[in-house]
Formats: structure tokens, sequence, C-alpha cells
């Protein structure tokens, strides 16, 4: 079976059973559970709900921190009717890596923590009766994969992990199973690109299956009626006096795609999808032709107990906090986040920018040092033994995320890295290769940023010229002249956009950090670091910045909500730049963004 990542939908020729519920886990320390027939149940579990991280749901320090494999085990039943078939489980994510096993026999495996894939269980599945599944999964961090890490050990023979990434390594089964029966023949990929012409709007597709036979493309509005329709797997569909997506203001068409035979429909799918256009000219962002200003926030999947597993309470929830302040964008750092998010995002009308989950790329802070000093070995992070390994894996991530996001109207741009090193030439190369395969998998052409660290400067920074548009981390009056020397951060902050003021080009720049960590429970008059009053003047100074320079085009506070990280001197348990509190209730902060985001226009600092 070709690997599809189509969302899965019930339709005339499609099941969908969802496997999500309480499952068995153990953890597997030794790594000897392939050997001791694991593979056929597990000997000495607990239960364990999916989706969700473990992490945070035990009680005790050896659990929440394990590091190693873990299993998953469930029995799932298979519909007679369903024979001659495909069968397929789907897993939402599985993090970071996941062997699966139908029956005792392995079915498939997949690497990496953040985006879907399926297993084929035809040959293994009983029908009427229930099958076993188990699941050895792997939460272990290195640097042949993202996000980037380490896995050590301590001294009692246990594995840590250490993320070079500040939030914490939440691992699990943390999206949706899903059992699938798919017809032989099937649609396994689905991909629009629009063009507006008038009132009307083109849109140029391709489909593809696993069979010979024609395909039909329907497009339905909202009320169901069809508007356009055409034949074959590749053509251009026009949608006649089109109502366009816009950012609050979505309109969905439901787009139908089928296989057939002469009357006989051997396979149907369908998606729901806005119809606009988005692109960077001229220093600016176009929605539909028309200027827009970036609002809005670089988010985490985090939450309380239930760590990144997919919760739809707090999904919800946090789009009607991003709508209460009057934000329209959000980033998906730092990693491609659940499909619910993004079809929540095109039902909202909000602007996504799309982030692979390259974190971590960096030498750590001790190797700077040593050789900036010129007195230690001087190893850059791209010119690593490894480091082709890591371009492979982060190739295959970037497809697969392109792949499955690439028909949403929200999403308007790809990251394709955070933070990475960027001093020295040998990272242009690694940064080239991904950036030309992003637009060649994009029909849309999408625009391609990453976020640029603190210490990639004008002058320093080798590989900005990469992107469509510039995205900066910037933490001038918080890492760098806090408390009382705020003025000499806005000095500094002013120097460095002059810098790239002079080189930048035509390209449009977005923050897409800038935060000051904040205690709800703190109050000081005056300010002092950690106060919401000190917050309040950390972002006034980062708004004056931001508003005396014409192509700043979005602003993008870290983070929306506290979040946790791994412990330690840094962090008073977990990162606290959030806007909202970790149980998504507003700080003072989130009444001044309020009043600010109300009162620019969308079209801010657009051409007139
Ligand atoms: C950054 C990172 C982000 C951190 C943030 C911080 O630059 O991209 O993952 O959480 O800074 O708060 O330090």
């Amino acid at each position: 079976m070709i690997q599809s990542l189509l969302y899965p939908r019930v339709t005339e020729t499609r099941r969908v059973i969802s496997l999500d519920g309480m499952w068995k886990f153990q953890f597997d320390p030794a790594s000897k559970g392939v050997e001791e027939n694991w593979t056929k149940g597990l000997p000495d579990s607990c239960s364990m709900p999916v989706p969700a991280s473990f992490c945070d749901i035990f009680t005790d320090k050896d659990s929440r921190e394990y590091t190693g494999d873990f299993w998953y085990e469930t029995d799932f039943f298979v519909p007679g009717e369903w024979k001659d078939n495909e069968i397929v489980i789907r897993f939402g994510s599985v993090t970071h890596r996941a062997r699966v096993f139908v029956n005792g026999t392995e079915v498939g495996s997949h690497v990496g923590g953040f985006l879907p894939f399926n297993v084929c269980v035809n040959d293994v599945v009983k029908y009427n009766q229930y099958n076993k599944l188990c699941v050895q999964a792997n939460n272990e961090l290195s640097e042949t994969m993202i996000p980037c890490g380490a896995t050590a050990t301590l001294s009692n023979g246990k594995k840590i992990s250490q993320p070079y990434f500040d939030f914490y390594n939440y691992a699990g089964i943390q999206r949706p199973v899903k059992l699938l029966m798919l017809p032989k023949e099937s649609i396994t990929d689905f991909t629009v690109n629009h063009r507006i012409t008038g009132s009307d709007a083109e849109v140029d597709y391709v489909v593809e299956t696993t069979g010979q036979n024609n395909v039909l493309v329907e497009v339905y509005d909202k009320k169901g009626n069809k508007v356009a329709e055409a034949n074959g797997k590749t053509g251009t569909i026009v949608v006649k006096d089109v109502k366009l997506w816009n950012v609050h203001a979505a309109y969905l068409y439901k787009f139908v795609v089928k296989i057939v035979d002469g009357d006989t429909v051997i396979d149907e799918y369908y998606d729901t999808i806005g119809i606009r256009t988005f692109e960077v000219k001229g220093g600016h962002f176009l929605l539909n032709g028309k200027p827009v200003y970036l609002k809005g926030f670089g988010k985490h999947e985090d939450a309380d107990i239930r760590g990144r597993g997919l919760d739809m309470v707090t999904v919800k929830r946090d789009f009607e906090l991003m709508k209460w302040i009057g934000s329209n964008c959000f980033r998906t750092s730092h990693y491609p986040y659940a499909e619910e998010v993004y079809y929540m995002a095109d039902e909202e009308g909000f602007l996504v920018i799309d982030e692979t989950p390259a974190v971590g790329l960096m030498e750590s802070t001790m190797n700077f040092l040593a050789a900036n000093q010129g007195t230690g070995k001087k190893v850059t992070f791209f010119e690593k033994e490894t480091t082709p390994i890591l371009l492979e894996h982060h190739r295959e991530v970037l497809k697969d995320m392109i792949k499955r996001d690439k028909n949403h109207a929200s999403v308007i741009a790809w990251s394709i890295l955070n933070e990475p090193e960027t001093n020295h030439e040998s990272a242009t190369p690694y940064f080239e290769n991904l950036f030309d395969y992003a637009h060649e998998l994009d029909m849309q052409k999408r625009p391609r940023t990453f976020a640029v660290i603190m210490m990639s400067l004008p002058h320093t920074c080798k590989c900005w010229q990469v992107c469509d548009f510039v995205s900066l981390n910037r933490y001038y009056g918080w890492y760098v002249m806090g408390g009382y020397g705020m003025v000499d951060a806005e000095a500094a902050f002013r120097k460095e956009m002059d810098g790239w003021g002079a080189i930048r080009g035509e390209r449009p720049f977005i923050f897409t950090e800038y935060g000051a960590d904040t205690l709800p429970s703190e109050h000081k008059l005056p300010s002092v670091m950690w106060s919401q009053e000190y917050q309040k003047e950390y972002l006034d100074m980062n708004h004056r910045v931001f508003d005396s320079y014409d192509w700043i085009q979005g602003e993008l506070v870290w983070n929306f909500a506290d979040f946790q990280t791994t412990e330690g001197i840094m962090r008073a348990n977990g990162n606290k730049k959030g806007i909202f509190t970790r149980q998504r209730q507003p700080k003072d902060a989130a009444f001044h963004f309020k009043e600010r985001w109300d009162n620019l226009p969308i079209d801010y600092k657009g051409e007139k």
C-alpha cells in the first residue's frame, strides 16, 4: 500500500473506527520486549489513556522522566464485511519512534514524533474477531533526528533525556489512533492550488490513486449546492463567484474526490478547503492580494496532566482566547501540531506558520565559548559526521509535513527550522537543500522562513538570504540588558534593526519570538523582572521598536501560554513567558495585547 497522509474520513467507500481509550502500558528499560514476546501482549502492564503523554500522569519521578523503550497494547475488532479491502491502522503521532505489531507480527515502523503514519494490516488480521495491537515506542533524543538532543545515563543506570530545546520531552501515543477500511483501489493524495480571476477562482488540482480508473472532483458550497466539477486526475476547476477564505471570515468549500467506473463509485474522499491566495510581494504579506499584518503567538501543544496529548477542550479554549485578544496568526512552534488544530484554524480564519520539529540544531554554549575563545575544539553544527543523516531525516519530516498540511487555507508559510546555528558558511548548503525541497514539494509555493536566533546578526548570519521573509527571535530587555538596563536594550535593538534595514532588500521581517518570563503572582511598583509590571514595560519597548520600522510586518509574542520545560535554574517549573497561564487564564499583559491588537488595522503598514 502506498503511504497516504489524507485525514481519515467516513464516506460511501471508507470506514473509520477510533481506537482511542484506555490501553495497556509498560516501560521496557532493558529493551527486552521483542525478545520476550511482548509483541503478543504485555506481561505486567498498567492502564494508560490514548491519546496522551504518559509523563505527567504518574506520581513518581522515575516514571515521569522515563527515557527508553515503552510499550502500548490494545485489542481491536475487524468487521467481517471489511474483507477484500485495505485495512489500515493510522497513528496521528507516536513520539518519537514506533514499531507496530499486530497479532505478534511486525507490520511497520516510524521515526519522528509529530506526524501521522499508516500501517497496513491486511495480511495479519483475523476478520470478525479481536486482534492484538502492540506498539513499541521510544523517546530517546539524538543528533540524527529532530528535535535534537542527547540521552545520558545516570549513576543508577537510568537514562535521562537532555533536550537541546526549551520544552519538556513529552512522549507517548499523543494523537488519535484510527482503524481504517479503504477500498483496494483508493485515493492516496489530493492537492490544490488557487488563482483568483476577477470574481471567479481557478483551482488547479492533482489526484493520486492506486489504480487506473477515472477520477471526478466536485465542489460544494456551504449550503450543499454543487458549484463546480471536473474530470481526470489533474485539471483545473473553475469556481464562479467565489467566496474567498479570509482572516476571521472563513468560507470553506467541500471538495469531493471520486474514483469512478461508469456509474460505480470505487472510492470517495472529501476535504473542506478554503480558496485563497497568499504571497510575499513588495515587502508585504498579501492575502487575496491585500496586505495583512500578522498578530499573534508562538504556541505549544502543552497542558496540565495531558502534556502534549491532543485535548480538544484545550484546543477550543485556545482559539477562543486568540479571538478574544484580537490576534490573527500563530506559529506551530516547535513541531507540526495535530491535524485537528489546522482544521480549526481553517474554520476560524487564522493564519498559521507551520513549523518542522527542527529545533536544537545548535552546538552547546560550552562548545561555543571554547570555540570563540580559541581555547578548544571548534565544531559547527552542520559539519558533523552525522549531518547527512540528520538532513535526510529532516527532508523526510518536511516532506510529510507539507504533504499533510498543503491544502489548509490557514497554512500560509513553512518554518523550516527554529534557532539553528547560522554564523558559519557550513550551514548554508543544509538550508538551501531544505528550502529548495520545500518549494519543490509545495504546489502553492508558500513562503519559507526559519526563526533566527539572537546570536545571528545582520553581519554574522550566513543563512537569512534563503528566506522569503525573515523571522527574528529577539529578547532585548530579557536575556540581555534586562531590568533597569532596558534603555540600553532598546538602543541595541534599534541598532540591530538598522543593520537589517540596510541589507534586507524587499523581504518583510516578522518577530516570531519576544517575551519576558512573568509570574502571575508577582506585582511590584516600580517593576522588577518577573513581575507583571515588567512584562508590560518590556512589551511596550518592543512594540515601540516594531512600530518604527515599516518593513516589520508581524509580531508573534513568545508564548501564548506558560508551558512545561525540563527543570533547571533558568526555569521556575516551566517557561513563564505566557500571556496566559498554563490554565489558560489571562495575565495582565493579555489586556495590553487586546488593546493594541483590537486597534491595529489588518493592513497595518500596508501600502496605502
Ligand atoms: C527561544 C526558543 C524557545 C524558548 C525561548 C525562551 O529562543 O526558540 O523555544 O522557549 O527562546 O523562552 O527562552
